[in-house]
């Protein structure tokens, strides 16, 4: 059979890792034909729960999986990594200042970030999900000089999908007729969801709600008031009604980022990723901000081209400048 791809999962212990183990032993991440190597890390208060979970697997029995190694030294987890998924975060606490919050995430991020440099196969891929996953992303790649800064990407796609949902609802189409929406910049309440490129069924998003809202100016507002704030709060809402925090959506989004980067977004036009920016649109370079992206041959690229009205603009930049905030702290904090 094939070589196993090896994937090493961060807080693999913890509520996220839990939904994801199964679903990437199962083959829903790299496919039916690709045989996997979980490492499971964890910190030492967390290395019973990974170990349960690795019972688990062991009693699932799935074809595909060949290994699975518990740990809580970096350096035996990202051994040979081909997938990292960096989920284990340090959360922020009540009284919890920005400046402490990336400081304990810097102390994870950075060592984490070094022991991928050092340890992980030369075609390491990583996604971030812990929060704040941006600068997380950001210190992880800073810290890991040889490798490709492009193999650092933080997961917006869980508000990709989020936007989807929401349109879908909106419009009476069902997901997969909906194309060309995109999450701009950070993972957190200033993100832009826009909708301007979008279609639905084959027609363009702003006529159709312009169409059931009566105007452009209602559609608009509907946009401002209602679409965004939900895309971008719906964490907190999942949190007051589920009474715990997004888990299975956000595994299921890692699944996707993991899944699209790797085996390609096909025909099915482009996604939302955050990536090392070089530029693009305006943003400034050097923050790990969301983008519209297609991926081939296990390439993340930038969508080229679009436009960017005044509206867009002014919120795009407003999510940057938080980036470019949140990169002036850790630096000075000397994370990165
Ligand atoms: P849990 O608290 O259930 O699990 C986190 C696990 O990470 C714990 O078991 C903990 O022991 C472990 N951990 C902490 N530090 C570690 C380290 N240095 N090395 C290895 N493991 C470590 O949280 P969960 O609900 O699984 O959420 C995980 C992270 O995902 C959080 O930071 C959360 O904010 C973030 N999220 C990100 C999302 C996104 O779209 N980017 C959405 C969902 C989620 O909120």
């Amino acid at each position: 059979g094939r070589t196993p791809v090896t994937v090493t999962i961060t807080g693999a212990g913890g509520q996220i890792g839990y939904a994801l183990l199964f679903r990437i032993a199962s083959g829903g991440m790299l496919g039916d034909d690709t045989p996997v190597r979980l490492r499971l890390l964890e910190i030492p208060q967390g290395l019973r729960a990974a170990e349960g979970a690795a019972l688990e697997l062991q009693d699932s029995a799935f074809p595909l999986l060949a290994h699975v190694d518990v740990t809580d030294d970096p350096a035996v987890a990202f051994d040979g990594a081909n997938v990292a998924l960096l989920v284990g975060a340090r959360p922020r606490t009540a009284g919890m200042e920005r400046g402490d919050l990336l400081q304990a995430n810097g102390g994870i991020f950075g060592p984490q970030g070094r022991a991928i440099n050092d340890h992980a196969a030369d075609d390491v891929r990583v996604a971030v999900v812990g929060n704040p996953a941006n600068t997380n992303a950001l210190i992880a790649a800073s810290n890991a000089p040889d490798v490709p800064r492009e193999r650092f990407t933080a997961l917006t796609r869980l508000d990709h999908n989020r936007a989807l949902g929401q349109l879908s609802a909106a419009l009476g189409t069902p997901v997969g007729g909906i194309r060309g929406v995109t999450i701009w910049g950070n993972h957190s309440a200033t993100q832009f969801p826009d909708v301007a490129h979008a279609t639905a069924g084959g027609d363009p998003v702003p006529t159709v709600l312009a169409a059931r809202m009566g105007g452009t100016e209602a559609a608009h507002d509907w946009l401002v008031d209602q679409f965004i704030p939900r895309v971008a709060r719906r964490g907190a809402e999942i949190i007051e009604v589920r009474g715990s925090s997004s888990v299975a959506s956000a595994a299921s989004a890692t699944i996707d980022h993991v899944r699209d980067w790797v085996l390609g977004t096909g025909d099915r036009g482009w996604t939302s990723a955050a990536l090392w920016s070089h530029g693009e649109y305006g943003v400034a370079e050097g923050v790990i901000s969301s983008f519209p992206v297609t991926s081939q041959d296990g390439t993340w690229s930038v969508v080229e081209g679009l436009a960017v009205d005044a509206f867009a603009r002014e919120r795009i930049d407003a999510s940057v400048a938080e980036l470019v905030d949140e990169r002036e702290a850790v630096r000075s904090l000397g994370l990165i």
